[in-house]
C-alpha cells in the first residue's frame, strides 16, 4: 500500500490526542471481546485486537545501578549508515487503514517510556541496558491495522531486515528506542531509531529502522540472519 504522503503534523497531533483504543474501535467493525483468548494459548494465534486491548505481562526489569554500560558490544554486520536526523522519516505501512510517515519530532511527541532490560546476543554475550523511546504498540494503534495482520516486517537503512510475530511486536516492552542509558542513542547503536525488547534475541532488534510493514503473510525474506538459518522466533 502507498504510504500517506499528505500526512501533516497537525493531523498527527490530532491522532495522538486520541487513545489507542478509541482509534482501534473506530477502525474496525468486528466485535472486540470475542477475541480475548486465554493466556495459555500460542501467541501466534492471538488476534492483534486482543493483544492491543490486553497487554501481555511485562518482563521484570533491572534497577539503575545494574546497568552495564561497557557490556553492550557493537554488533554491526554490514556498515553503519549515516542518517541525517532532520531528513529521517519512519514509514509505517502494510495492511493498515492509515499508513504514516513520521519525523523524529513526531516520534518524540508520542509518550516517552523507558526500561532496563537484558540484551542477549547469540554470540554469547549479554548486557543490562536502559532503553528509552516509544512503545511500538502506540504506533501500531495509530496506523489502524486491518484485523488480518500477523507479522511486523522491519527494514533498516543498512539493508538489514527482520520480521516479528505480531504478539511480540505489541508486547508492552517492545520499544522503538532513541535513548540508551539516559542519553541520545549513539549512531553505532542504531540512531535515530532502533528496536529494543526483553523478549527477543539481539539479532531481532533492528538498528536504524526506516520502515515497518504490518502484514498477514511473511515473504520468503524473513530476516538478514533468519534467511541464513538463524531461528525465526528467537524468543528469550
Ligand atoms: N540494522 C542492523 N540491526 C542490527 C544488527 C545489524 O547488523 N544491523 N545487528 C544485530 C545484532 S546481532 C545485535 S546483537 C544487536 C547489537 O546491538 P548493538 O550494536 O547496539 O549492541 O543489533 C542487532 N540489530
Ligand atoms: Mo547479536
Amino acid at each position: 500500500m502507498k504510504p500517506n504522503f499528505d500526512f501533516t503534523r497537525r493531523k498527527f497531533l490530532q491522532l495522538s490526542g486520541l487513545s489507542s483504543i478509541s482509534l482501534l474501535l473506530g477502525g474496525c467493525g468486528t466485535p472486540l471481546f470475542e477475541d480475548l483468548v486465554g493466556t495459555g494459548s500460542e501467541p501466534l494465534n492471538q488476534k492483534f485486537q486482543s493483544l492491543l486491548l490486553k497487554p501481555q505481562t511485562p518482563v521484570p526489569e533491572f534497577s539503575l545501578n545494574e546497568i552495564e554500560p561497557e557490556a553492550l558490544i557493537i554488533n554491526t554486520y554490514r556498515f553503519t549508515p549515516v542518517i541525517n536526523q532532520e531528513k529521517y522519516r519512519l514509514i509505517i505501512d502494510g495492511e493498515v487503514e492509515n499508513p504514516l510517515i513520521l519525523t523524529m519530532e513526531d516520534i518524540k511527541s508520542l509518550p516517552f517510556t523507558s526500561m532496563i532490560i537484558r540484551h542477549v546476543c547469540v554470540e554469547g554475550w549479554a548486557a543490562i541496558v536502559q532503553w528509552g523511546g516509544i512503545s511500538l504498540r502506540e504506533l501500531v494503534a495509530l496506523v489502524q491495522p486491518k484485523s488480518t495482520i500477523k507479522y511486523a516486517y522491519f527494514q533498516s537503512a543498512d539493508g538489514y531486515y527482520s520480521s516479528w510475530d505480531i504478539a511480540s511486536a505489541l508486547h508492552p516492552q517492545t520499544l522503538l528506542a532513541y535513548q540508551k542509558n539516559g542519553e541520545s542513542l549513539p549512531v553505532d547503536n542504531g540512531a535515530p531509531l532502533r528496536l529494543a525488547s526483553p523478549i527477543k534475541l539481539g539479532y531481532k532488534q533492528s538498528k536504524w529502522v526506516t520502515r515497518i510493514t504490518l502484514v498477514s503473510h511473511l515473504s520468503h525474506y524473513q530476516g538478514y540472519w533468519e534467511d541464513q538459518g538463524y531461528e525465526w522466533f528467537a524468543g528469550l
